[in-house]
């Protein structure tokens, strides 16, 4: 018989009010009475989200971000005490960076159990602390359902962010609520006001600039903010430089930026910008781009202006503008309409036109590009993104953490439709496999689809994830740019040492379309690049009709 917790049916209550659906989970012996509430609760057909158990911690937050992705909800995540929280790992960072709101949970170990070296309580909270909105212990008397509101409070107020709640073991195991709660009064934040004399200052610089560049990082949050962004550069007549993070903006638009497929390292766009609008922009994680000129505007809107005191590229901005971007894109635009003469309009119309040629040059290049590598042996990186492309239709989601091939895809994988490309914000390698899990568990109508390299793959915990896509019934397929090692590594290693050999290669790889199948999933090794598009349709049919998929497709060794 299930048994019902008192603090938990509150749990339960918060959740449902929070639209939560799943709590992914690894379990110890503290959520025992978490997953023993749900159950009781689904098995009497009253509302609850479903437990989704991961088999490795790194894939329950990295599940709850993809979910988190591709439904715009908040996520729970709940593991073991502080061998959970340690196991979750660099999944945190991820979350942190691409601004996920997760409520995280897990028992805390209280003296005399444990203390730390000299004696006092353990404090679990400093194993995240740097990764989280907010941690908090729950205190013996303290409310348990107030601690939960708060929590998800905090990690949905914009800009959203992970929290962390470590709890005493009588308060999860105690059948009766504990104190009882009764949810306090707090006023709801009124959204932010878009500043409309600053968005004057805006028009102003931009009507007046020579070479305007739009970028943005993480603006497609907000899906109807892609076409508002559309609407400002066919406007303005600007080029629109777009992170992966998410479609921001299409890269199948004329006044979607692009690299030349010769380009070296770096990103000219930048470097020869007047003016830079940057929206919803953080600086990159790793290696950021080219600067841009030294007397540079940068105007920047954003829902996060304090990105923890790091400046863009640098530099200050020289109009900083707080505000929810999905309202001050159009906002921004209407002014501009209303400010700009007929003079402006016909400059940024040709402008415009010089742009879409230029797009539809590198464009054409870069297709070019992949058909010329059709016959290369061994598998070109360019060949195998172009054949999925063409395998693909609008609506599939591409979940996305290629690292040394990120600019081929780029390039080559054309996304239209908002939502479509969910890639990693953070850092920490091994997102996708677990991402693509928690995205096809948020879109079932969704075909989903994982790119990266075949370290990601490992890093990804591939057992783990695709265990929880078969039993979950929530299938993707991973694609393996499988270079046989670390090419980014090893990349930087020539660039800046000229040293070639440092190890970093995995060489006598694994084969890895037999760990899909030795965990319940379909799994191809393609080596020749004429098997490519066949290979693909066919795992794609294998995903379609509803078993996961792993494709490991066999490139020149970096
Ligand atoms: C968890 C973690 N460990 C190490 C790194 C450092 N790192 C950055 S890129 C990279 C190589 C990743 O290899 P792979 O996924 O195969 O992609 P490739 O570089 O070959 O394209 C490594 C190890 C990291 N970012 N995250």
């Amino acid at each position: 018989m299930t048994e019902e917790y008192g603090n938990i049916k509150t749990l339960i209550d918060i959740m449902n009010a929070n639209g939560v659906e799943f709590v992914f989970f690894n379990p110890g012996i503290d959520n025992v009475p978490v997953l023993e509430t749900i159950a009781a609760y689904r098995a009497q057909g009253k509302k609850s989200p479903r437990s989704i158990l991961c088999l490795d911690e790194f894939v329950t937050m990295t599940a709850a971000h993809g979910s988190y992705m591709a439904s715009g909800k908040p996520q729970v995540v709940s593991v073991h005490s502080e061998l959970g929280t340690l196991q979750i790992g660099g999944s945190l960072h991820n979350a942190q960076w691409g601004k996920v709101p997760v409520v995280f949970f897990t028992e805390s170990y209280e003296p005399p159990q444990r203390t730390n070296w000299r004696g006092e309580p353990f404090d679990q909270g400093t194993t995240v602390r740097n990764f989280v909105k907010w941690d908090h212990h729950l205190g013996a008397d303290e409310d348990f359902g107030e601690a939960f509101r708060e929590a998800f409070r905090i990690a949905t107020t914009e800009p959203y962010g992970p929290v962390y709640l470590s709890l005493p073991r009588e308060a999860l195991w105690s059948k009766n609520a504990m104190p009882p709660t009764k949810p306090r009064k707090t006023a709801s934040e009124t959204p932010l006001k878009t500043d409309t004399d600053t968005l004057n200052r805006i028009a102003e610089v931009l009507i007046a600039a020579e070479n305007p560049l739009i970028v943005t990082g993480y603006s497609g949050r907000n899906l109807e903010s892609v076409s508002c962004l559309i609407e400002l550069a066919e406007t303005l007549g600007a080029p629109v430089l777009t992170s992966d993070i998410r479609v921001n903006f299409p890269n199948t638009h004329p006044l979607a930026a692009l690299l030349s497929p010769s380009g070296g390292f770096g990103n000219p766009l930048l470097s020869q910008a007047d003016v830079i609008l940057a929206i919803d922009y953080d600086m990159h994680y790793a290696a950021p781009p080219s600067a841009p000129m030294p007397n540079v505007k940068i105007i920047h809107i954003d829902i996060d202006t304090a990105k923890k005191g790091v400046p863009l590229w640098g530099k200050k901005p020289d109009i900083l503008l707080k505000a929810d971007s999905s309202r001050a894109i159009p906002a921004l635009t209407a002014i501009i309409i209303r400010k700009m003469s007929a003079k402006n309009r016909e400059q940024f119309q040709k402008r415009a036109q010089a742009l879409k040629a230029e797009h539809n040059k590198l464009d054409g290049e870069w297709r070019a590009l992949a058909m010329s590598h059709a016959d290369r042996q061994p598998i070109s990186a360019h060949w195998l993104s172009h054949c999925i492309d063409e395998a693909i239709d609008d609506d599939t989601i591409i979940v996305n953490q290629t690292i040394s091939p990120a600019t081929i895809v780029a390039h080559q994988v054309h996304r239209r439709k908002p939502g479509t490309l969910l890639s990693c914000a953070g850092g920490c390698i091994g997102w996708a496999p677990g991402a693509a899990l928690g995205v096809k568990l948020a879109a079932p109508d969704k075909t989903v689809i994982s790119l990266m390299g075949d370290g990601a793959f490992i890093y990804g915990c591939p057992e783990a994830s695709l265990w929880s896509a078969s039993f979950y019934k929530a299938p993707f397929l991973a694609i393996i740019y499988d270079n046989r090692g670390y090419g980014a590594i090893k990349g930087l290693f020539r660039e800046k040492y000229d040293v070639d050999n440092m190890g970093a290669d995995i060489a006598s790889p694994p084969n890895y379309s037999l760990i899909a199948r030795a965990n319940n999933a379909y799994g191809r090794m393609v080596k020749d690049p004429a098997d490519v598009p066949k290979t693909l349709r066919d795992c794609l049919a294998t995903v379609r009709a509803g078993q996961a998929a792993v494709l490991d497709v066999r490139l020149a060794p970096v």
